[in-house]
């Protein structure tokens, strides 16, 4: 037996599926996880000292690759003094100031330990701000694991078939309206339906949980101007395109202004963190100075407030933006290239350093497009590619990330990989 597969064996007596977040499991791509022991730049380094090529990239959080030094170093530095404090730290400002730096619409930032914690929190602070109950989300949007959000949810929730967790009280989905994404009659009817109750559509702008899907143009505008016109909350679940798509975001790349966003990933440069933030008057209702609570033992805490500074920091000298674009489009054409060699259809939706992969002749645009894609040969294109040393997210229903560290051989050498990948299928 490998060390995964026995380090695996063991996992599976103690922790449900072997794993401590289920997209790791791969079970819609069949086989086992491998084990991970170390990672460094674009590559992964396996129990059983195999070197990958990795585009999940800790599913967003690694932009400048894995390990970076200055990350390592400013981590280092923190944990020279202590890991927690409890109490305010001179770092949770400066990452604050960072944040309202970056993404103009936040005017006031609260931070938390994950996206699932930030996600949680802009809708219950929606509520509290409209003291309304009702929210909208889009079929295939992921936007962690909270009871009001696990519907109709994409990432691990779709991988696995359950969109709809078991364990949520049918008295909270429904106050959970779940539309198509790119369907602005939906949006009209929703609103129509329930006059003044809507309290908060949130959305991934560019979704990254079905794989990747961008708006129609006009789309993003259009539910500005309707949750304006409503008195709705805007949220953009930035979690995974903050930073990412540019550097501030979707909103900054669409010229879009929500009224809270959600962060997470890139932020805490590989530690947990989340962080929600917006305009101040809604903002102002979060507890101590008003009636919305929300709260977190290591909220802010210093060392991964040292992480995410580092990162921030690293995209504001570097600007990576156009160069990761270049990686992206060079991914593309490669699949691209290939199936059309083979005869194969294809989408290789893709914006800067995400893409994904369906196997379809039809455009995907949202979650009914997106199951068109051929999963079942996306899992053998996904084996074919790791087989060669190139690992993507074990799942037809997550997004690729491409990081700084990817320029160059390992870059050349994925599209050579994707290329041989299809060629065999
Ligand atoms: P976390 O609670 O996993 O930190 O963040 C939840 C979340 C919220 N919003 C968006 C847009 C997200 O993509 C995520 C988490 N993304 C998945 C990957 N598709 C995390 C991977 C996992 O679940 O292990």
């Amino acid at each position: 037996m490998s060390t995964s597969e026995q380090l695996l064996a063991r996992a599976r007596q103690l922790i449900p599926g072997g794993v401590n977040s289920p997209v790791r499991a791969f079970r819609s791509v069949g086989g086992s996880p491998f084990f991970v022991k170390a990672a460094r730049g674009a590559h992964l380094i396996t129990a059983d000292d195999r070197e990958l090529i990795d585009f999940v990239c800790t599913w967003g959080p690694a932009i400048h690759g894995h390990n970076h030094p200055r990350i390592r170093a400013a981590i280092a530095a923190a944990l020279e003094h202590g890991t927690s404090f409890g109490t305010p730290n001179p770092a949770e400002v400066e990452m604050a100031e960072l944040i309202v730096k970056f993404v103009p619409s936040i005017e006031k930032v609260r931070m938390c330990n994950s996206g699932t914690e930030a996600t949680m929190s802009a809708i219950r602070l929606a509520r509290g701000f409209t003291k309304r109950d009702k929210i909208i989300k889009f079929a295939g949007c992921y936007h962690g694991h909270s009871d009001s959000l696990l519907i109709k949810a994409g990432s691990g929730a779709l991988t696995h078939g359950n969109p709809d967790s078991a364990g949520v009280p049918a008295s909270f989905a429904r106050e959970t309206i779940v539309l198509p994404f790119n369907d602005r009659g939906a949006l009209e009817a929703a609103f129509a339906a329930n006059p003044g109750q809507i309290a908060g559509v949130i959305i991934e702008a560019y979704c990254g949980n079905v794989g990747f899907i961008m708006p129609d143009p006009g789309y993003l505008q259009f539910l500005r101007e309707i949750t304006t016109r409503h008195g709705t909350v805007l949220i953009f679940d930035e979690v995974m395109t903050g930073f990412r798509i540019a550097r501030g975001g979707v909103q900054e790349r669409e010229g879009i202004t929500p009224d809270l966003t959600c962060l997470g990933k890139i932020i805490g440069g590989g530690l947990p963190v989340g962080a929600f933030g917006g305009r101040a008057a809604i903002m102002d209702l979060i507890a101590p100075t008003g009636p919305v609570y929300q709260a977190g033992t290591l909220s802010g805490n210093p060392l991964a407030m040292a992480a995410g500074i580092a990162g921030l920091r690293l995209l504001e000298e570097l600007n990576p933006y156009e160069r990761l674009d270049v990686l992206g489009r060079k991914l593309r054409d490669a699949v691209l290239s290939a199936c059309r060699a083979k005869g194969i259809a294809v989408q290789v939706p893709q914006c800067g350093s995400m893409f994904s992969i369906f196997f379809t002749d039809t455009p995907v645009r949202d979650y009914a497009t997106a199951l068109r894609g051929d999963a079942a040969l996306f899992g053998r294109f996904f084996h074919a590619c790791l087989a060669r040393g190139v690992y993507l997210a074990p799942s037809a229903y997550e997004a690729g990330f491409i990081s700084t560290a990817h320029d160059g051989p390992a870059i050349d050498r994925a599209c050579e990989v994707f290329t041989e990948s299809i060629r065999i299928l």
